[in-house]
């Protein structure tokens, strides 16, 4: 079979956001453009020769076709092997691990997320790096730089490769392994927890619903879940991929992953309720008749992480994300460890994680992980939390009142102004922009600003300098962070961070968005949200 290298022109518009490049499925199938940004990547990288990598995705409209793509132009650049998961599924933890796991150069991720998928949906694509984490910025920087000026791209004329069967095979001069998705995954999670202990569990009849919203993890949430662990059959529900996901959002919070909130909240609910997104990297966890928000979440796992046997020796740090809340900093104060405040996303974690500054990281949008992986990790985190349940002996609620009655309570809430005009959008951020400097000291809505600014990360190992990743107003006891969302597809999403802090002593069994309510109303005053946006309610709130 013959390479050919096809001349093309730039696309605009290849610049990596949050977490890799994303747009319209229609988009990315224009002639060339997936072709294009590939070839970028291996630009980027060093190129393809003699190199190793994994590949899959979540399963969405258009995943088999990109694969196929990668796999001939991989070949064309001289690759030496790919590893793809059967039918081109691969979560994006799993692919971390297997990055790790082989010592691949690197792994492409077809993803975009808890987007819902579709011809006229959102595609995306991710290249994780030889660490097994998202590319840092100056790698995706690189890749945005090869994007504006590439010429051309290589690809193989040979036929498809047969991605149904897990095999070995070849096209033109690369292996190509077609791998189970799911079993080294599941010997990760064996050695990192109790299994005995969670089987025990479900033996004396706790029950749970694993809501995997057509998405990726329902083939490893039944392996594991159901077949390993011995939670009753039927306990994972929508558990098989679909393109378009059913037509949902696979996004796990209380607005998409509805039918599992019904059920926790019924007669009849379950001791324990989670949900995965797309890529099957972030969590939801809900117990009977209970919501816990994704910064409690990851402030109860820190604080209880001991019970399971990876993380019986201790943590080394935690790291949380800046709008997440500070909760977890509680933790890692009480525990004597380090705690650090990253940008929002998950490659700003990797330097800690591999310098082995910090164990366990999370995001306030439901994503939660530590150093087995270098990605969030939504299955990783329901099982520390089953291993926690089995261990500890007690109810989610139960978990959330005590660690509440010893840290106290961050009331937590995130609210979504989506498809904004983008201007609209700036207006906004450029209006609290202005008066950062000014608002130490003056009150509104009943709440003293303490000081405000935007949020600057210089990372503590390699010392690089990550600017405007977020606008953040301190409060006495409280706290906002106002930021734009870097994966969206449409126009802007404007997302506005709500924390107000109850000691421990305080009253915990307020309605969080109740508790919020004056903070809320403090921001939408500050950036002017009635004039600028024309509203002042979001779309969503987790
Ligand atoms: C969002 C979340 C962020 C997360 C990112 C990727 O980014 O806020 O915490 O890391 O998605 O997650 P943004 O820029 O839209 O706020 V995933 O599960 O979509 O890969
Ligand atoms: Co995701």
């Amino acid at each position: 079979m013959a390479v050919q290298n096809i001349a093309i022109q730039p696309f605009e518009g290849q610049k990596p956001g949050t977490s890799g490049l994303r747009k319209k499925t229609r988009v990315f199938m224009e002639p060339g453009f997936l072709e294009a940004f590939v070839q970028s990547i291996f630009q980027a990288t060093g190129g393809g020769q003699g190199k190793t990598y994994t590949l899959g995705g979540d399963g969405r409209y258009f995943n088999k076709q990109a694969i196929q793509t990668i796999l001939k132009m991989a070949a064309a650049n001289g690759a030496k092997r790919v590893i793809v998961g059967q039918n081109g599924l691969l979560s994006t933890p799993a692919s971390s691990h297997l990055i790790r796991l082989n010592k691949t150069d690197g792994g492409f991720i077809l993803s975009a997320s808890h987007n819902p998928g579709g011809l006229d949906e959102d595609f995306g694509l991710k290249f994780n790096a030889a660490n097994g984490g998202p590319a840092p910025e100056a790698m995706t920087e690189a890749m945005y730089a090869a994007s504006q000026t590439i010429e051309s791209y290589a690809i193989s004329d040979a036929d498809d490769v047969d991605l149904s069967v897990c095999q070995p095979t070849r096209l033109d001069g690369m292996q190509v392994d077609v791998i189970d998705p799911v079993a080294d995954y599941h010997d990760l999670m064996r050695e990192l927890f109790d299994f005995d202990a969670i089987r025990g569990l479900f033996a004396s009849g706790f029950t749970m619903v694993f809501d995997a919203m057509h998405a990726v993890t329902g083939p490893y949430a039944k392996a594991i879940i159901e077949g390993d662990l011995g939670a009753a059959p039927g306990s994972v529900r929508n558990a098989v991929p679909l393109e378009d996901f059913g037509g949902g959002h696979p996004d796990p919070n209380p607005i998409w992953a509805k039918e599992l909130m019904t059920a926790v909240m019924g007669s009849d609910a379950p001791d324990f309720g989670a949900a995965s997104d797309g890529d099957g990297d972030r969590n939801m966890i809900t117990g009977r008749g209970i919501y816990v928000s994704p910064s409690d979440s990851l402030a109860v796992l820190a604080a209880n992480a001991t019970a399971a046997p990876a993380y019986a020796k201790g943590l080394a740090g935690i790291a949380r994300s800046t709008p997440t809340s500070a909760a977890a900093d509680r933790v890692a104060d009480a525990l004597g460890i380090e705690a650090f405040e990253t940008p929002t996303g998950w490659k700003f974690f990797g330097n800690l994680l591999d310098a082995g500054r910090v164990t366990i990281c999370g995001e306030e949008s439901a994503g939660t992980g530590s150093d087995h992986v270098r990605e969030k990790d939504g299955l990783w985190a329901v099982l520390l939390w089953l291993n926690i349940l089995a261990v500890r002996k007690t109810s989610v609620a139960e978990i959330l009142a005590t660690h509440w009655q010893r840290y106290g309570r961050d009331y937590y809430s995130r609210h979504d102004y989506e498809a904004l005009e983008v201007s609209k959008a700036n207006a906004v951020m450029e209006q609290i922009r202005g008066q950062l400097g000014d608002l130490g000291g003056q009150q509104i809505c009943g709440l003293t600003v303490s000081h405000a600014d935007e949020f600057a990360y210089e990372d503590p190992i390699d010392g690089s300098i990550s600017r405007n990743q977020g606008l953040r107003i301190y409060f006495e006891g409280a706290r906002a962070v106002l930021r734009l969302s870097g994966t969206g597809t449409q126009g802007a999403t404007l997302r506005v961070y709500l924390e107000i802090y109850e000691p421990a002593n305080g009253d915990h069994s307020q309605e969080p968005q109740a508790a919020l309510a004056p903070l809320r109303d403090a921001v939408r005053l500050l950036g002017r949200f009635d004039d600028l946006l024309g509203r002042s309610e979001p779309d969503v709130i987790t």
